[in-house]
């Protein structure tokens, strides 16, 4: 019983987890990735969160969107390999992500993408130790096994009375 009602709950909680999670993004919305947007201006007051997608639409092997560190964000430097299929998908990882092109100077000429993305674990409720619902009888260790003597008690009481009334 207790664990099947455990389970009941954390199946709730992760049923809302999921249909709470996973907006995504078209980066540059119709312009797409591209020189020329300003993409904090793009990605102000978006609430980013850990498992969003981005999709970066534009123009195939014309640039990559190549996954970078801070530092090589701000000095629009990397050596990484990008990807420049013309459509790239990623996933928002909790915490900063970074993003630019490295084809030519597009990087210092704006292609370069900051994104904050909170936690999406914050905020949800508890899965264990969720105190009981109102109304709920207490279930202290003490007074269960309590009740659980007295049934056998009252039932053998009232048969004491029964026996009683047919005399
Ligand atoms: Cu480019």
């Amino acid at each position: 019983m207790a664990s099947s009602s455990a389970l009941i709950a954390l199946l709730v909680v992760l049923g809302c987890a999921a249909a709470a999670s996973a907006t995504t993004y078209t980066v540059g919305d119709t312009q797409g990735w591209m020189v020329g947007p300003d993409y904090s201006t793009w990605a102000s007051g978006k609430p980013f969160v850990a498992g969003d997608k981005l999709v970066f639409n534009y123009a195939s092997q014309a640039h990559t969107v190549t996954e970078v560190t801070k530092s090589d964000y701000d000095a629009c430097s990397s050596t990484a390999n990008g990807e420049s299929g013309g459509t790239t998908t990623t996933t928002l990882k909790a915490g900063d992500n970074y993003y630019i092109c490295t084809v030519g100077t597009h990087c210092s000429a704006g292609m370069k993408l900051a994104i904050t993305a909170a936690d999406s674990s914050s905020g949800s409720p508890p899965a264990a130790g969720t105190p009981p619902a109102p109304g709920a009888p207490p279930t202290t260790p003490s007074s269960a096994p309590a009740r659980l003597h007295a049934v056998p008690v009252l039932a053998a009481a009232a048969g004491v009375l029964v026996k009683l009334a047919l005399f």
